[in-house]
């Protein structure tokens, strides 16, 4: 089970590296690259559907999308849920839904609905402390699997809040059943989250994604206590990238043979798409007839 691998994977001394994805293909990737989970992000699937991070897809398309990167991988995807897609009665639906497709985990983030992403220069609205709270304890009163994982993500250093206000929403989600705390930050450097920690007085995992900080280090996050570490964005940008830099040349060139060597050969495709895998089956059951 994958809910297990991933509790197993929380209570490991290393801190737990997550690589955000967006379909089955950079799903596989990360898997054979050897993170420990995929997270599957709302970044960047949103950014695949080419609409904005501020749910303007549904639930049901995040998971769809994630059901098909669970499928094509061994490894658990934690799934980003915004802030639970409306109220305590969607979250139930959400964990019920997400659970039963096979997700081991999944991250909910004290924002109101709709949210937006935290990055974006806006006002970020929280929800209230009593309402998150609500949603964590219904969530987990729902789940089924004792190992399926919650993560409860603190926005209030995101929003411009204080950090007595992200402790106290920390200790407050870790009273209300979560099992791990991410908290984000838009810092430059990672002091703030140092500060967090120091702080932060609760024995749950601690999940940071270092989109701003790109500085620090795995044995960095380490030392500083943190459990597990999210690469939320950089499958998806480095995709952006190469694309722009192929198609442009295309254009400019009038031809392909100026790309063919920088890019992934057909072979490659086939070998990650299972193409090779699928003949030899077909072989072995036609040998068979
Ligand atoms: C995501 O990957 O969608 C996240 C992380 O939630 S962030 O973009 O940093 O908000
Ligand atoms: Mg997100």
């Amino acid at each position: 089970m994958k809910t297990k691998k991933l509790r197993e994977l929380l209570k490991s001394e290393e801190v737990i590296r997550v690589i955000g994805a967006h379909n089955g293909l950079s799903a596989k990737l990360a898997e054979q690259a050897g993170f420990d989970a995929v997270w599957a992000s709302g970044l960047e699937i949103s950014a695949t559907h080419a609409v904005p991070d501020a749910n303007i897809l549904t639930m049901t398309e995040n998971l769809q999308t994630a059901i098909v990167m669970n499928q094509s991988t061994s490894i658990p995807i934690i799934c980003d849920c915004d802030s639970g897609y409306g109220s305590v009665n969607n979250v139930i639906r959400m964990v019920k839904e997400y659970e039963r497709n096979g997700i081991a985990g999944i991250c909910i983030e004290d924002k109101q609905f709709p949210k937006i992403n935290s990055f974006v220069n806006s006002t970020q609205k929280l929800s209230p402390i009593d309402e998150f709270a609500s949603k964590i304890r219904a969530a987990k009163d729902t789940q089924q699997d004792p190992d399926f994982v919650l993560i409860a993500r603190v926005e209030a250093l995101i929003a411009g809040q204080s950090m007595e206000e992200a402790i106290k929403r920390a200790s407050a989600y870790k009273d209300a059943g979560a099992d791990a705390i991410l908290i984000h930050s838009k810092m430059n450097e990672i002091d703030e989250i140092r500060e967090f920690v120091e702080l932060y007085k609760g024995s749950i995992p601690i999940v940071v994604v270092p989109t701003t900080y790109p500085n620090i280090g795995v044995n960095d996050l380490k030392n500083i206590g943190i459990s597990m570490v999210i690469y939320a964005n950089h499958g998806l940008r480095s995709s952006i990238s190469a694309m722009e830099k192929t198609f442009s040349r295309i254009i400019k060139d009038g031809t392909t043979a100026g790309i063919e060597s920088n890019i992934s050969s057909m072979h490659k495709v086939f070998e990650l798409q299972g193409m090779f895998e699928m003949r030899q089956l077909e072989d072995k059951y036609n040998d068979s007839n």
